[in-house]
């Protein structure tokens, strides 16, 4: 085909044009994007610093660039994280609420929702300048039933404690709640933040981890951090997490929690006298902290700089969103409470990441006296105790096959659990070439193994009966140090499932069976240890207690448990293990 000179001409000028237009319109875009992005202080400067974070936070004598000014005179009930105790004409309604929400929502009504808190900081932690242009953050709460004030706190905690320009929003995520309060008044409060909080409600109750997967889904922020709907945020505690996840976005950082009091709100540190702890567990998977090990906290130059832990308590952390996702989320075959922070914890460890607690961030959070919600339908589609369940599929996928023993030796029942399917979790580990669980022992979680070591094998699990009463040895549901009794024999929950193991140690759960003169104790197993006193001997169906050569008695009037001189024609000293075999 023959081309005109005029055609040529003309083709030759739209290149022209869009030579000179398309360069105008990507810097144009570029610069929109930028002044979107950045700070007016850093304004020009951004496309720089854009892609470039190298920057350190920097400890510096005077006070630090995202540092507030103190609190100002403020008097009011629970002002500063003071206690607040009800007038006792008004103890009755407190009381109710408490029974409803399992914390004094009641007291928590009247006090203001953005009172001062105790600044528990380390007095250094003033001191740090962060990096300006921290990756903008949203704020995730998910939430079942609790009580409206207490919600609102969390979240007028948040907007004025964290730098305007670096939080994107505060999303809360209903879990399908109940309660009247939560419907439109909630609405009302959250439009009064002119879109800076923004409200999604599940359409069937989803628990607390897939709701929180959710969250991180529907977010906008570059960081998501999750709070519970219980929670205060403490002076400057965004920046000190953002910063190393600024750094590097495959490092999840954890703030210090405090502890608010669940009758008074006062807001007190749990953690005293400048230790740090950080995360670690027990082979039942139950989760415990230890003082941070000198090796850790040595390579950091100052005290208030984060430290590496194995693991979290799960309800407060910050991380990427997108790496976040990249892991998967939460496991979503994990159902509604528990186990989701070791899922959390091994994947990002195993996988390349790394946890740091963050000495200079600290939140409060109620601990309730109870867990005020059932699991609804979640619940009861599955047979056996769910969180048990949960465990079960954490440490099928992540722990090697040694270990997988470690944990059915301290909880055997876990066995007959229908975990359901990890072969998805199980590619997930594959394709991310996730590293062993003995090189996280080794190279993360060393410490584990002082405080909890492997546990020798059961020689018996399961309920100890006295062949006289036919009734079972139990922990009765109290806490430790308590006296056992007798109770009938049911064969489940966590009273009576006991395991005799080969060094002699008694264990209830995570507790030991111990003896003195008082009678038979429920007591806190002593740390670092895994043998006991008792011998259990087949032919005479005695439990002796070796130390005191003496054997585990019940009284025949009172019932009551001690230890007696051992004779072999008294059928009130002669236990049976009835093995469990739950059928499930
Ligand atoms: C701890 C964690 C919690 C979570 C849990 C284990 C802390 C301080 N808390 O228990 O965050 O990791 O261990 O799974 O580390 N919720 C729902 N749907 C439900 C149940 C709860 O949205 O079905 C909400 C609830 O309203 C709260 C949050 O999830 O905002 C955590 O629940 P929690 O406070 O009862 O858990 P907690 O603190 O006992
Ligand atoms: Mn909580």
């Amino acid at each position: 085909m023959r081309i005109t000179n005029i055609r040529r001409g003309r083709i030759f000028r739209i290149c022209l044009c869009l030579l000179i237009i398309l360069p105008v319109l990507y810097l144009l875009f570029t610069w929109s994007e930028n002044q979107r992005n950045s700070l007016p202080e850093v304004r020009g400067k951004h496309a720089a610093l854009k892609r470039q974070r190298t920057e350190r936070p920097e400890l510096i004598v005077g006070f630090g660039n995202f540092e507030p000014p103190n609190d100002d005179q403020r008097e009011g009930p629970g002002e500063y994280g003071e206690a607040f105790h009800l007038p006792s004409e008004e103890n009755f309604k407190g009381e109710s609420s408490e029974m409803e929400y399992g914390m004094n929502v009641y007291a928590s009504n009247k006090i203001a929702m953005d009172r001062a808190v105790k600044d528990t900081r380390l007095d250094e932690c003033k001191h740090w300048n962060y990096p300006h242009d921290l990756p903008k953050t949203s704020v995730i709460i998910v939430f079942h039933n609790e009580g409206l004030s207490v919600l609102m706190r969390t979240v007028h905690s948040v907007i004025n404690r964290s730098p305007k320009h670096v939080l994107q929003e505060v999303l809360l995520v209903d879990d399908f709640s109940e309660k009247e309060d939560l419907k439109e008044k909630l609405e009302e409060e959250v439009k009064s933040f002119n879109g800076l909080v923004r409200l999604v409600r599940n359409d069937e109750r989803g628990g607390l981890i897939r709701t929180r997967s959710r969250g991180a889904q529907e977010a906008r922020g570059e960081v998501i951090v999750f709070l519970d709907a219980h929670c205060e945020v403490n002076k400057n505690w965004l920046p000190p997490l953002l910063a190393p996840i600024y750094r590097d976005r495959t490092t999840m950082t954890v703030p210090i929690i405090d502890g608010i009091d669940h009758k008074t709100f006062e807001y007190r540190p749990v953690y005293s006298g400048g230790h740090h702890y950080r995360g670690i567990f027990e082979w039942g998977m139950l989760y415990k902290e230890n003082e941070v090990p000198k090796r850790e906290l040595k390579r950091r130059e100052h005290n208030s700089e984060p430290y590496k832990s194995p693991t979290h308590a799960g309800g407060l952390f910050a991380m990427d969103r997108k790496y976040f996702l990249e892991l998967g989320a939460y496991d979503s075959g994990l159902l509604v409470w528990g186990g989701e922070n070791f899922e959390l914890s091994f994947k990002i460890w195993q996988c390349g990441g790394s946890i740091e607690w963050v000495p200079c961030s600290r939140v409060g959070h109620v601990y309730r006296g109870f867990m005020p919600y059932n699991f609804g339908k979640l619940g009861e589609k599955k047979k056996g105790p769910l969180i048990t369940i949960n465990y079960k599929r954490v440490i099928e996928t992540w722990f090697d096959e040694k270990y997988k023993e470690y944990f059915y030796t301290r909880e055997p029942l876990a066995r007959f659990l229908d975990m359901g399917d990890i072969t998805g979790q199980l590619e997930l580990k594959e394709r991310l070439q996730c590293k062993s669980f003995q090189w996280y022992m080794d190279n993360v979680a060393y410490d584990v193994f002082d405080k909890f070591p492997q546990l020798p094998a059961n020689l018996f699990w399961g309920e100890l009966k006295s062949v006289a009463t036919d009734t079972c040895l139990d922990a009765m549901g109290h806490a430790p140090p308590s006296i056992m009794g007798l109770q009938h024999c049911h064969g489940h929950g966590n009273n009576q499932l006991m395991r005799l193991n080969a060094a002699g140690q008694l264990g209830v759960g995570e507790r030991c069976v111990e003896a003195d003169k008082q009678g038979i104790k429920l007591a806190v197993c002593r740390l670092g240890t895994v043998d006991g006193p008792w011998h259990y001997d087949e032919k005479t169906k005695h439990l002796l207690h070796r130390a005191n050569n003496k054997c585990m008695a019940q009284n025949p009037s009172t019932r009551q448990l001690s230890l007696a001189h051992c004779d072999v024609n008294d059928g009130y000293q002669q236990w049976e293990f009835k093995e469990i075999k739950p059928k499930w």
